[in-house]
């Protein structure tokens, strides 16, 4: 074995069931460094999101073009890089093929793409695997424009936002892709920002465990272009905190359907039994 694939096996957090964001800083991190401009919020999620996958080992990430695609080649979890907008209908394809080939063994899919990707040009590849009911879930860092060619208006982009690269300003409201998300058939839809790390990791658990038995699940992040913005790397943790709170646009917002409560909660109670056997064993052993 490579000894980098050895050095992942022994310092990181592979095929540990309670891994997690609480892991970066003592355990060896599936992102080791990134080349997005310094303090982007894109680099934390990333952060949280691989530290929080649940099978990072028998994961595939699929990725879209944009600033989220510099980072795929620094991640040490398989992924590929779909022509823009593409990522639903190569996800789609990628999930069914890993089930035939690997029967007996669980392998989840994510896609990862910016707005861009997920809500203009790749939205039919978006809403097709949703209909279709593909069992991966998308994820999209929503910086509410094209960030990685110089600021062009995305159709998450908030109405009346003036960008370098949109001078006239959005003429029309944020397409509430979330919703959209509901009526076309997932069963988990979180919207939120990537400002608390346990968040982010509760809906990245939540997010891949139901997709992976019951259907499509999405989660909207907001990841602000700092850049774009004109705000430091200090500043964008701010943006995330003042965007999240009740009025704004990023408020918490979750949608779970009925067969992805039924298991959230049987995923609980098992959770839970474990942890009275374990207290059990302790006290046997005192
Ligand atoms: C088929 C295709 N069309 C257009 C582009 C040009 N392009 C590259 S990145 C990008 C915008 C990405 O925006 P988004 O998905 O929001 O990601 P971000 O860079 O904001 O993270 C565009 C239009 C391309 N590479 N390929
Ligand atoms: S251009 Fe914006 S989204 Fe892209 S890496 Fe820089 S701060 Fe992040
Ligand atoms: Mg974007």
């Amino acid at each position: 074995m490579p000894s980098d694939y050895q050095d992942l096996v022994r310092s990181a957090t592979y095929g540990k069931e309670d891994r997690g964001w609480k892991d970066i800083g003592t355990s060896k991190e599936l992102i080791e460094q990134h080349s997005l401009c310094a303090g982007c919020p894109e680099s934390m999620a990333f952060r949280y999101i691989l530290a929080s996958l649940p099978n990072p080992e028998d994961t595939v990430m699929v990725g879209s073009t944009g600033c989220t695609s510099l980072v795929f080649p620094h991640v040490a979890i398989h992924n590929i890089h779909s022509l823009f907008g593409n990522q639903n209908a190569v996800a789609s394809g990628l999930k069914r093929a890993l089930t035939v080939r690997f029967p007996n063994r669980i392998k989840d899919v994510v896609v990862l793409a910016g707005d861009g990707a997920t809500v203009d040009i790749g939205l039919d590849m978006t809403l097709q695997a949703w209909f279709r009911q593909e069992k991966f879930t998308t994820i999209c860092f929503d910086n509410e424009l094209y960030a990685n060619t110089g600021g062009q208006e995305s159709g998450l982009m908030q109405k009346g936002f003036v960008a370098k690269m949109a001078p006239v300003g959005k003429l029309f409201d944020k397409v509430r892709l979330p919703e959209i998300a509901r009526e076309s058939g997932c069963h988990y839809i979180v919207n939120c920002t990537v400002s608390k790390p346990s968040l982010v990791e509760k809906v990245v658990r939540n997010a891949v465990l139901i997709a992976r038995e019951i259907g499509p699940t999405y989660l909207q992040l907001y990841t602000p272009c700092i850049l774009e913005i004109g705000k430091d790397s200090m500043e964008g943790l701010q943006e995330m905190r003042d965007a999240e709170k009740p009025s704004g646009r990023f408020a918490f917002k979750e949608y779970l359907s009925e067969p992805a409560k039924e298991l959230l909660a049987e995923i609980a109670a098992k959770a839970k039994e474990k942890k009275d056997a374990a207290k059990q064993l302790v006290l046997q052993e005192a």
